[in-house]
């Protein structure tokens, strides 16, 4: 096993000498996911600075007990409206200063400017993130056992949906069950879209009760230390149309034929293409109007992208989505979505639950 601080230890690291080639000789971490990646630490108040030979934890009265506990990796500093971060920024910062511009306030970036003596920071968006996207064997755990919690969620509402409950009531049991059998959060909120409403591929759950001869899509994920899982499976309510069969397994072909492609050194691009192609040669493709898949980890959405125009490459221990959908205004939708590891060999599909359309 190895020892936690060394693993925060190593990624520290791993980020410094990116932020490095990206000029960024001290890098202020503000994003929460990038924050939790270097330390593991949970508050709701705190930064992180690395520069080229000190590693900083800035956090306020309530959290510095915790923190201490991270001192064999960061130096622990007490900050308070009286030595605020920017005091410490005016000590610490000024060479090469990078900033996450996609998760900083304009307000703290003019206080950056205004009083430190900073007068130039770096964009340094990315460099953490790609660093993430490849999974450490311990964050691939956390993500499987969250995708377990998902399935085994997915099992119990087969035994509890039937007509006449409402969307709200049946999302409020799904995310009961998976927080009674062990999520320490949702990885965000469920979707639980029945009907016509199916064609909005993010439909809030509504007051909407259950009918005969519809579908209902189940978009929903656990979070387990800070890890997300995600998948969608959409159900009949018997009876079903023909047409309705007929756009179910062709959703399916996609999803199934794009998923067996997920292999090391191939364009996300690529693996979008498969299913975007069957999508339209059927003639749905105005009705797919979405990225196939993406990458999942802290953040439920993460790099890499899988759509039409993605440029990444397939790596080992990516955790990627694959969630082809077709969606019929005032008619119907579905979508069907598994979440997989990518590796050259075997495909591991996190989301062990069967695809075949189920009817109840
Ligand atoms: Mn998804």
């Amino acid at each position: 096993m190895i020892k936690t601080n060394a693993i925060y230890q190593n990624r520290i690291q791993k980020v410094k000498t990116a932020a490095n080639e990206k000029n960024v000789k001290s890098f202020w971490i503000t994003k929460p996911e990038n924050k939790f990646y270097v330390s593991g630490f949970q508050s709701s108040n705190y930064f992180i600075l690395l520069t080229e030979d000190r590693n900083y934890l800035l956090t306020d009265f309530r959290y510095i007990e915790s923190a201490s506990r991270l001192k064999d990796t960061f130096e622990i500093v007490l900050i308070s409206n009286e030595f605020t971060p920017c005091d410490f920024l005016r000590d610490h910062g000024e060479i090469g200063l990078g900033i996450e511009y996609k998760s900083i306030t304009f307000d703290f970036y003019n206080d950056i400017i205004e009083k430190s003596a900073i007068k130039e920071v770096l964009p340094a968006d990315n460099i953490i993130e790609k660093i993430r996207m490849i999974k450490e064997p311990e964050e691939l755990l956390k993500i499987k056992q969250a995708a377990e919690i998902a399935n085994q969620g997915f099992y119990h509402m087969l035994n509890y949906i039937e007509t006449g409950l409402t969307e709200k009531e049946i999302a409020f049991e799904l995310e009961f069950f998976m927080k009674r059998n062990g999520a320490d959060d949702l990885a965000f909120d469920s979707i639980v879209a029945s009907g016509e409403r199916g064609s909005f591929p993010h439909a809030m759950p509504t007051d909407r009760k259950i009918q005969k001869g519809e579908f209902i899509t189940l978009d929903f994920g656990a979070k387990v230390q800070g890890y997300c899982s995600d998948m969608t499976r959409t159900i009949g309510i018997g009876p079903l149309s023909a047409k309705q069969k007929d756009i179910y397994a062709l959703v399916l072909e996609a999803q199934i034929k794009s998923l067996s492609q997920l292999k090391v050194g191939l364009k996300t691009s690529d693996i979008d293409k498969i299913a975007r192609t069957i999508i339209t040669d059927a003639g749905y493709g105005a009705y797919f109007g979405h990225g196939l898949g993406h990458g999942v980890g802290l953040e439920i959405h993460e790099a890499p992208t899988l759509n039409p125009s993605s440029a990444e490459v397939l790596d080992h221990n990516m955790v990627v989505t694959i969630e082809p959908g077709i969606y019929l205004p005032g008619d119907f939708g579905l979508r069907i979505e598994d979440l997989a590891v990518v590796t050259n060999s075997d495909i591991i599909t996190l989301s062990s639950v069967e695809k075949e359309l189920i009817i109840l």
